[in-house]
């Protein structure tokens, strides 16, 4: 079990998690000097943030939207003094990309990685009364970080994010910082699988506490009745004429977790479940035993002025969009989310692939040294850095299958996108990677990745790895683009070649799509106009129909998001079937009459 499980924040009898958003302080320490000067102890000359937002779009000088390095934040709390014998902790929902934390001058926590959350404990240094919490974050990519990319120092000693990734470097404090109470014997995890008999299912559960008291489980239903109860850590429930989660039809449970003493209440966690089962049979992805296909998109969280950070509304306005066109599923590309995002998709229905953020692992500066050197090019999985990447890897797969294990929508783990995968050392990587993530979830759910286009069924050597097969492909932009006919013909030569191998197994295409521009119209169409969107949609469909092993499509992308400059981006990439403010472009309306029509 990981430190201070991923537990969610919530409020009950025994526990309180207060929000500590709000205007934080704020200061670039461009020189990496602060903790020499005491930063931690309080800032010398902060400005005013929000928290949760990523800081870059906030600014309105270049220098500052593009700040590279480390940064501080800071606040003040006043601890309740009705907290008396438990533990104080703070939860980061995340901290982008590596973070330190003090309370009252005191290290107590670093942690890499920035898309996960950091829960700290605070006993040893909090103080009645007031408290100062300060944060020094760093968002500089490198080759041993997830997502990777390099710095680069310009001539005055600037440094920028070049990022091998595709959506831009927001970080900061972008998610909800919690400060909670927790009873000194608590529940600290729990897990849930399922089995279904006939009408009836089985909620087999372990939970996690630190102590000796008895466990008491009960599962209630979603009018509050309690439908099984159940003694002990490892226990099932049993439940007569369950409702099941189904795709697009939620039902959800309560699973309330009693620690006692006695008659006494020791401490309380719970939370909304759903009984379902995910299993991939042949080339069919079944949720409860019923073949689904996925209709969706691949996403980012990306929204004007917020950056990164989640807002309620957007969430709302995107699961509306997703919904009124029809969609049942979205890959939550290329790193976990916000919880608010399984939450929601919880409740709506809705499927997920859960992204961890191994995104970038194509080239590194390794593999050009050594061609550079009058060699050759050597793999990305042959440099240096790789035994610090892949514990980094493999330590992020672990806290997203810890927070997201017990959430109906995760119906499978993506533990890569695009990475090289034709070399013997990808795939010795990639085993280590799988079988680690295998190890880690108790519902074992299926594992897969996406592939770009050098992933070829002759070349792959990870695709093996795979409970179904997830492929990124851009026939008609990025290959033939603007000649959908030779586009097409390329398309089914490739999938002809992986009918070929007859692997019997699902393919889902998590990426396929076109930049386009809302203001650009065109007859005949033209590359970037909305009608040339349409046309390639339909192009991809009419290859996706021809062949049965084909069992999902989430384009990219859900909306247009903002990435690095480059002459390949019009600010940012417009791929997006709606804009970046949520309004459909004239591909939604193509998506949803083929998504209302698919069974
Ligand atoms: C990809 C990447 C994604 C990019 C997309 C594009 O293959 O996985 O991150 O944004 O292509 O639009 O080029």
């Amino acid at each position: 079990m990981l430190p201070y499980s991923e537990l969610y924040p919530i409020n009950n009898c025994r526990r309180v998690s207060l929000p500590l958003d709000g205007m934080w302080r704020f200061q670039f320490d461009p020189q990496s000097e602060g903790e020499a000067a005491r930063w931690q102890e309080g800032l010398p000359e902060a400005l005013s943030m929000p928290v949760p937002a990523s800081f870059a779009d906030l600014f309105t000088d270049r220098d500052s939207r593009d700040y590279t390095g480390d940064f501080w934040y800071e606040t003040d709390f006043e601890l309740p003094s009705l907290w008396q014998n438990g533990e104080v902790l703070v939860r980061f929902g995340s901290l982008t990309h590596r973070a330190w934390v003090w309370l009252n001058g005191k290290l107590l926590t670093y942690h890499e990685g920035g898309f996960l959350p950091v829960p700290v404990r605070l006993n040893e240094a909090v103080l009645p009364g007031k408290n100062k919490l300060v944060v020094k974050l760093n968002n500089e990519v490198n080759e041993t970080s997830i997502p990777c990319g390099i710095v680069k120092v310009n001539a005055d000693g600037r440094k920028i994010a070049k990022p091998y990734f595709d959506f831009f470097n927001y970080s900061g404090i972008q998610r909800s910082v919690h400060l909670m109470y927790v009873p000194k014997e608590s529940v600290q995890d729990y897990c849930v699988d399922f089995a279904l008999h006939g009408a009836d299912a089985e909620v087999r559960y372990q939970v996690v506490t630190n102590g000796e008291s008895p466990v008491r489980v009960r599962l209630y239903d979603a009018d509050g009745i309690c439908v099984a109860e159940s003694a002990g850590k490892d226990g099932c429930l049993a439940v007569k004429n369950a409702r099941l989660w189904n795709v697009r039809a939620a039902y959800l449970y309560t699973i309330e977790i009693d620690l006692l003493d006695g008659e006494s209440l020791l401490d309380r966690y719970s939370d909304r479940i759903g009984i379902r089962t995910v299993k991939i049979e042949g080339s069919r992805i079944l949720i409860n035993g019923k073949p689904v296909y996925l209709k969706g998109y691949g996403k980012h969280e990306d929204f004007e002025v917020i950056g990164r950070a989640p807002n309620g509304a957007v969430l709302k306005r995107d699961f509306e969009c997703m919904k009124w066109n029809g969609a049942n599923c979205f890959r939550t590309s290329h790193y976990p989310y916000d919880e608010s995002w399984y939450r929601m998709a919880d409740e709506e229905g809705f499927l997920i692939i859960d992204e961890v953020p191994a995104v970038g692992m194509m080239r590194s500066t390794h593999n050009f040294v050594a061609a550079g050197a009058g060699g050759q090019y050597t793999y990305f999985f042959e440099g240096p850095t790789v035994p610090q990447l892949k514990a980094h890897h493999i330590q992020c797969v672990e806290e997203m299958i810890a927070r997201d294990k017990n959430h109906p929508s995760v119906f499978a783990w993506s533990l890569l996108n695009e990475p090289e995968t034709t070399s013997d050392v990808a795939r010795d990587y990639f085993t280590e990677i799988f079988a680690a993530a295998r190890s880690f979830d108790p519902q074992h759910r299926p594992m897969t990745g996406a592939f770009e286009k050098n992933s070829k069924p002759e070349l792959c050597k990870v695709y093996p790895l795979c409970d179904f097969i997830c492929l990124n492909r851009y026939y008609g932009w990025y290959i033939s683009g603007g000649e959908l006919d030779e586009a097409e013909a390329k398309f089914r030569d490739e999938m002809d070649r992986w009918a070929a191998k007859k692997l019997n197994v699902p393919f889902v295409f998590t990426e396929f799509g076109t930049d386009t521009l809302g203001t650009e119209h065109k007859l005949p169409a033209v590359m970037w106009s909305q009608e040339y969107q349409d046309e390639y949609l339909e192009m991809n469909f009419k290859v996706f129909d021809s062949y049965d092993f084909v069992q999902g499509e989430l384009v990219w992308n859900f909306a247009d998001f903002q990435t690095s400059e480059g002459i390949f981006r019009v600010n940012g990439n417009k791929k997006g079937v709606f804009t970046r403010n949520r309004q459909p472009k004239q591909a939604a309306h193509v998506l949803r009459r083929r998504w209302t029509q698919l069974p």
